[in-house]
């Protein structure tokens, strides 16, 4: 089975989470495009969405979901999104798509994170297969990526990638995690850094695994 069809099983199965009149929390990336897909078979049912970034946005329109602001809710039951890695205690790395900011936002607004990933993203240490994406003030690019080379790792800089808040995006190569929480807080610590995509203080709550034989639920 090919990785698509196992992200449509994943986003299909997180359908069940949605509440009748609620607003959903929306992230970003391709599996969150199969759920914005299946969230618009239901969408009579709901009152609409908060998106974690402007592609999610237009997705959620064309769906005919309405879209509201982040300032427009104090909370959302749940947010749905994928992730570019995820460990057994159900933290993240994301910010493949460069959305890690507004994805930490908006999550942080929601109950419930519902992690909506295929097989490959499952890994025993975060950092082991994917680059850790940083967001990065452009005017401290520099110097941020001497502090990463001095925690160990090898920043590159994503060539040609401007956020959806007008910022940089550093990926640190090299950089396996051993200690998730530390290092999300001791990177947040660093001048110039809005946010790093480790997502271990607020990790998922419950994770679904689109595999060949149907939907894995870890709750
Ligand atoms: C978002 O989309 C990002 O945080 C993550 O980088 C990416 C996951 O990629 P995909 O769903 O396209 O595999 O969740």
């Amino acid at each position: 089975m090919d990785q698509l069809a196992m992200k449509k099983i994943a986003a299909q199965a997180a359908l069940q989470y949605v509440k009748p009149d609620t607003i959903v929390g929306v992230g970003s990336g391709s599996t969150v495009n199969c759920f914005i897909e299946a969230l618009g078979s239901i969408k009579d049912q709901i009152k609409g969405a908060v998106a974690a970034s402007k592609a999610s946005e237009e997705l959620l329109k064309k769906q005919g979901i309405e879209v509201f602001t982040t300032n427009d809710v104090s909370q959302l039951d749940i947010y749905v999104d994928g992730a570019d890695e995820i460990n057994s205690q159900k933290m993240m790395i994301k910010g493949g798509g460069a959305a890690l900011t507004r994805e930490k936002i908006v999550a942080a607004l929601a109950k419930k994170f519902i992690c909506i990933v295929d097989t490959s993203k499952q890994v025993d240490v975060l950092g082991s297969t994917f680059a850790l994406p940083i967001e990065v003030i452009p005017m401290a690019r520099s110097q941020v990526a001497r502090k990463l080379v001095a925690l160990g790792g090898s920043p590159e800089y994503r060539e040609g990638v401007i956020t959806d808040n007008g910022n940089v995006i550093l990926d640190i190569y090299n950089f396996e995690i051993m200690q998730p929480i530390e290092m999300e807080k001791e990177l947040n610590n660093i001048a110039g850094v809005v946010t790093n995509g480790i997502f271990a203080q607020r990790c998922a709550d419950i994770v679904i695994i689109g595999t060949p034989d149907g939907a894995k639920i870890i709750e």
